[in-house]
């Protein structure tokens, strides 16, 4: 409950009197109800969950030491709470609340103080628990144990689309629940769009292929990216994948506690401009990884986040080169007491598929 406890400080410094949570991720993160319906209520003396008949049974299994409230229509139930505590100060999650909604509670509880607040959840996940990074390594190591089994029946005359399907089928086929979004299959000149979508086209001999993919362990995500090439490589394929490995291995090394995200972001933005690519790295180097795919802080020029132990963050420069191809490669980590932990194990020299 130090979660709670977190959010019940931060009102007492607001001087308000209830934080209600109505992003599903934050609702799950607070309370460990993982259903898809639900609005959560924070105040001095309460800690509840309003939900519909339908979760009823999962929130009392999921979710000991919450008050579990089922609601017919969450007005009506929110009106009665604020009677019932006096409330003259509500915050609520201002991302995650429609202009609909808030019109309608202003409306009916006029006499309430409503107030918009931003990030008061996300700011408690940025730094995960070991339990929370012992779900991420495991789907890290699921990503890489399909990754093995997929590389050696990669060849020319496959489609994208064939190979995205058996990344998918070979990680749920180990145990995850779910993609962390669908997988990215990219060959020729599809893998110079950093968020290309597998389509019909065939593997061909002069081919880089990037693959990014990840999956989900018990809510948490994992995501690594891997490029190869098919058939021998030409000199541009050696140059630009020798520039991105060699900026990827730099900026991961720098991770550490105490770093920003703009400072490891310009290691490896730096190797890549004095090799004359600049202009094709056109993304920020990564983003954390948590109980969703993309969370903050972020490795980019614009974020001066400290990193701090616990935070989970992709490594994953880039080169694309436009009607040739691209190259990413992605790697997971943990920021640590004392410097980093690699959750991605799979190998990053350039494979290359006869
Ligand atoms: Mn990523």
């Amino acid at each position: 409950m130090e979660r709670v406890a977190r959010i019940r400080e931060r009102l007492q410094a607001e001087g308000a009197d209830v934080f209600l949570i109505s992003n599903p991720v934050n609702r799950r993160y607070i309370t460990g109800f993982t259903g898809s319906a639900g609005l959560v209520w924070i105040s001095g003396a309460k800690q509840a969950i309003l939900t519909d008949f339908r979760y009823v049974e999962q929130v009392k299994a999921e979710c000991p030491g919450w008050e579990l409230i089922r609601i017919e229509s969450y007005s009506d139930t929110l009106d009665e709470l604020i009677k019932e505590e006096g409330v003259r100060t509500l915050l609520f999650e201002e991302e995650h609340v429609t202009v609909k909604q808030l019109k309608e509670w202003q409306e009916r509880f006029s006499s309430v103080d409503l107030q918009g607040t931003s990030g008061w959840v996300e700011e408690l996940r940025m730094c995960k628990a070991e339990n929370e990074i012992e779900h991420i390594r495991r789907a890290a190591q699921i990503g890489d144990e399909a990754f093995a089994e997929l590389l050696p029946r990669i060849k020319s005359g496959l489609t994208e689309r064939e190979i995205a399907l058996e990344l998918e089928f070979l990680m749920r086929k180990k145990g995850a629940s779910a993609m962390s979004f669908a997988p990215i299959v990219a060959s020729g000149p599809q893998s110079a769009l950093p968020h290309a979508r597998p389509g019909e086209r065939i593997l061909t001999y002069g081919d880089f292929v990037v693959m990014d993919f990840g999956c989900v362990v018990n809510g948490y995500c994992s995501d690594m990216t891997r490029t190869i090439v098919i058939g021998e490589p030409e000199e541009q394929h050696l140059v630009i994948y020798d520039l991105v490995l060699k900026a990827q291995l730099e900026a991961l090394s720098a991770v550490a506690p105490g770093k920003t995200g703009a400072e490891v972001d310009a290691i490896a933005r730096e190797i890549i401009s004095a090799g004359g690519y600049g202009e094709c790295f056109g993304h920020g180097l990564g983003h954390s990884v948590g109980l969703e795919i993309h969370e903050s802080p972020r490795l980019s020029k614009i974020d001066n986040t400290v990193l701090q132990p616990g935070m989970v963050v992709t490594v994953e420069p880039g080169i694309y080169v436009p009607g040739f191809g691209g190259v990413r490669i992605e790697d997971l980590v943990v920021v640590t007491e004392d410097g980093h932990e690699v959750l991605t194990s799979t190998f990053k020299e350039l494979y290359v598929v006869e």
